[in-house]
């Protein structure tokens, strides 16, 4: 008998289709009646596929009392309750690595996008008014700034090596200072007073909640620019948008938001922010491999009781 899985959502088409072929996968996003579902077949789940943005809904996990594996597509695990996980003896694996690579470069794209207006600019030419008015303002250049990362993990340290050539400084704020070269500092509002740029990319979670605020907007200053690449939950979103509105801050490029995919409608207003809709490990290169990790997960799971790539 093949082992019983409930995904929650389609990883991507043909690798659900895999995992269709070696388990009993029941599809919790094609069922109308998902209670009827979980009615017949509850009991026997013992793996579920979800991902970091969707997590599991609550009350699900008392309705699969046999579950024994939880496999994340996506690397964040802020979303899963992971006491409740441990409490039950239940694992969780995710997809680092993987997405390191893309992610990174969209932290990057977002920077230059940011200060060289690459939106603003794309305006300019398609709606004509290159040909009305002229040129379009100036910009900023990112050359000779001084880049400030809060988290240097997988993620931070790629964004770092890939702002590097563009002659920037780094600095970096975390946990723990870290064998590199990169300037480190153990303050966060110290790190925003150095930074002329800040890209947040650290775990999301209760450890790392607003710790974008006020104060650290107001550090950064009227000539600083914020990248958001990590979690919405990290940025003090008000407080942002308070900061992009009485010009504490130059501008914002975000793929993450508070609210996903409801995000606050006051950020479409500035043309001082560069909006991407969560979509930084979202090309087909990317997303396939993120689906390959969470089959094999499954399969290590399966056939030796193991994880490859193991939350814990
Ligand atoms: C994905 C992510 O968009 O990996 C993560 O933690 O947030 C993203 O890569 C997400 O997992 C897809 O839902």
């Amino acid at each position: 008998m093949s082992r019983s899985v409930l995904a929650l959502l389609d990883v991507r088409p043909a690798y659900t289709a895999m995992l269709a072929k070696k388990y009993d996968l029941h599809r919790w996003d094609q069922t109308d009646d998902k209670q009827a579902l979980l009615d017949q077949v509850g009991a026997k789940i013992t793996a579920l596929v979800t991902s970091a943005g969707f997590g599991v809904p609550d009350g699900l996990m008392d309705q699969l009392p046999n579950l024994e594996v939880i496999t994340s597509f996506g690397v964040g695990y802020d979303v899963f309750d992971l006491e409740a996980c441990r409490a039950r003896g239940i694992r969780v694996s995710n997809t680092p690595d993987v997405l390191t690579d893309d992610v990174a470069d969209t932290a990057i794209m977002l920077m230059h996008a940011t200060l060289r207006r690459l939106v603003v600019g794309d305006d300019w030419a398609r709606s004509g008014q290159w040909a009305a008015k002229g040129a379009m303002p100036l910009t900023r250049s990112v050359r000779g700034k001084k880049l400030g990362i809060i988290g240097l993990g997988r993620i931070g340290q790629a964004i770092a090596s890939r702002a590097e050539p563009s002659g920037v400084e780094v600095g970096y704020f975390g946990r723990r200072r870290k064998q590199v070269e990169y300037r480190y500092f153990d303050d966060l509002v110290a790190l925003a007073r150095w930074s002329d740029i800040l890209i947040v990319a650290c775990p999301g979670g209760d450890a790392t909640k607003g710790i974008v605020n006020a104060d650290v907007l107001s550090a950064l200053g009227q000539d600083g620019y914020v990248v958001n690449i990590a979690r919405g939950s990290v940025m003090d979103e008000p407080a942002l948008i308070g900061a992009l509105r009485d010009n504490v801050i130059a501008g914002a490029g975000l793929d993450v938001f508070y609210n996903e995919p409801n995000m606050d409608r006051a950020l479409a207003n500035f043309d001082n922010v560069v909006l991407y809709p969560h979509g930084a490990s979202g090309t087909v290169e990317t997303r396939d491999a993120m689906a390959q990790l969470v089959v094999d997960n499954l399969d290590a799971w399966d056939q030796r009781g193991d994880l490859v790539t193991p939350v814990f």
